[in-house]
């Protein structure tokens, strides 16, 4: 039981799924989004930046060099609804195409405000586009999109970066599968998926060596010292990436480098980490275009498009919901 006295509902919430989590008897784990608050959404955007992660240039080569291509697929005019915009910055190109085109509504969604804001800063200034920012859950913002829909005019959603790749196959399928129920047949959908490539490549680009990686994924247990008063020393966690080529995914891990005992006052909780033991914080799947194409299948969509970036292997998919 979580003392609810004093904690706002996001705090209930984050200290549940703490104490959940780090309660399993088996491998403890944390949610990923977990990771994205103001200090986490920074170091990611350094991460974009990082030479061993290739996969936000490669995406945005593919945006930039088929913007023309993509749009052109597409019916006119149309509403574009994005999830998880971040800062705006790879959109920025096909936005320009749709709007050149076409007067264009664009909706950002976002659970961070932050980031509506710096992606209204980044693209607000493109002609003919007006922009309404919805902070919510990505589904949450979706039906309030769809459900706002004119005339039928058609959707076409965003869902870029390879996020789908941070979801559990299952949890995937079944995300999916929501989304396409929200659509009708004829929207699209342009999905980001990072491709399988060399495992020290991938390996490489979740363990960077200057470490900002590691600041991201320790930032989590900062995160949890900061708003749910932990008691973590920082210093005795190591971050782990790992690559399991069953599943084909890169797990990140907190490593503690000693037996430990720690509290997390308000989730109500002291665990006990064994020396060696991780707690499990991330998941990034890798795909073959195939399995993109049996993804689109299973969840009502057929594969239109995909656009490969060669350089960094990395597939933007364009789906249409049948
Ligand atoms: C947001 N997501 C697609 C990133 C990824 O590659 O899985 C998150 C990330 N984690 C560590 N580096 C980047």
């Amino acid at each position: 039981m979580i003392a609810s006295r004093e904690l706002t509902i996001f705090e209930q919430s984050f200290a549940a799924d703490v104490q959940v989590g780090l309660s399993r008897s088996g491998q403890k784990e944390l949610p990923s989004k977990y990771l994205y608050d103001t200090v986490g959404s920074r170091l990611f955007d350094v991460i974009t930046a990082l030479p061993e992660y290739g996969l936000t240039r490669a995406e945005e080569r593919i945006l930039r060099g088929h913007a023309a291509e993509i749009v052109a697929r597409l019916q006119a005019p149309l509403t574009v609804a994005e999830l998880g915009s971040g800062s705006g910055q790879k959109t920025r190109g096909l936005l320009e195409a749709l709007c050149v085109r076409h007067p264009t509504a664009y909706y950002p969604i976002e659970i961070s405000p932050a980031a509506l804001a710096m992606c209204r800063r980044e693209v607000g200034d493109i002609q003919a586009i007006s922009i309404l920012g919805l902070e919510r859950d990505y589904l949450d913002g979706l039906a309030e999109v769809a459900a706002a829909r004119r005339h039928g005019k058609p959707l076409l959603v965003l869902f870029l970066g390879s996020t789908i790749g941070n979801f559990d196959p299952p949890a995937a399928a079944n995300f999916l599968q929501e989304l396409r129920s929200l659509l009708q047949p004829g929207d699209a959908l342009l999905l980001g998926t990072d491709l399988e490539k060399p495992v020290p490549v991938v390996l490489a680009a979740y363990d960077d060596p200057i470490g900002v990686t590691a600041a991201f994924n320790l930032n989590l247990l900062g995160r949890i010292n900061r708003e749910l008063d932990g008691h973590f020393d920082l210093a005795e966690f190591d971050h782990v990436a790992r690559f399991d080529p069953t599943a084909r995914r890169v797990e990140m891990h907190l490593r503690s480098n000693r037996r430990q005992r720690i509290a997390i006052e308000k989730a109500d909780l002291s665990v006990t980490f064994e020396e060696g033991e991780t707690i499990w914080t991330e998941s990034s799947h890798k795909y073959s275009l195939a399995d993109v194409l049996r993804m689109a299948q299973s969840s009502g969509f057929r594969c239109e498009a995909q656009w490969v970036d060669h350089e960094w292997p990395f597939a933007e998919n364009l789906w249409i919901a049948e």
